[in-house]
């Protein structure tokens, strides 16, 4: 770009002028502004829709607590209605044993409450694996641990 000098025509640009045949012209900042707010727009629509997906809300027995009582069933409520088809719950002892019943399922009438049965547990920790579809189709997955301690 030509000009005075250089470090002038840089200040000109950052003040929205560019240098052009040694006249100064104004730099069109319309079409990146509109631009910049589509983006921006993009972005805030991006997040709203990031906001659906399923996120564990809490569980039964909680995240990290110890139970006196064997529990019969684990149950995870999540933000968003689950696709059950896609979703899964395995519970696991601290020695690698699955001790669910292996059949997770949505209630119709509470569709964002996964629950799974358990086996009679031992005094012991264990681990809820857990990996769910939301219906916008959003996969999310996690673990946590409870104890069980008589
Ligand atoms: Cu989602």
């Amino acid at each position: 770009m030509p000009g005075p000098t250089p470090s002038r025509a840089d200040r000109r640009a950052e003040a929205g002028f560019r240098w052009y045949d040694g006249r100064v012209v104004r730099r069109e900042y319309r079409v990146p502004a509109l631009v910049a707010a589509l983006g921006l727009l993009a972005t805030l629509l991006g997040a709203t829709g990031a906001g659906a997906h399923a996120l564990l809300e809490r569980t039964d027995p909680r995240a990290g607590s110890t139970v006196r009582t064997p529990p019969r069933e684990v149950r995870l409520w999540f933000t968003e209605a689950l696709e059950p088809a896609w979703s899964r719950i395995q519970v696991v002892s601290d020695n690698g044993r699955r001790v669910d019943g292996g059949e997770a399922r949505v209630d119709r009438s509470a569709p964002r409450l996964f629950r799974v049965s358990l086996g009679a547990l031992a005094p012991g920790a264990y681990i809820v694996r857990w990996r769910v579809v939301s219906v916008d189709s959003h996969v999310s997955e996690g673990r946590f641990t409870f104890r069980v301690a008589p």
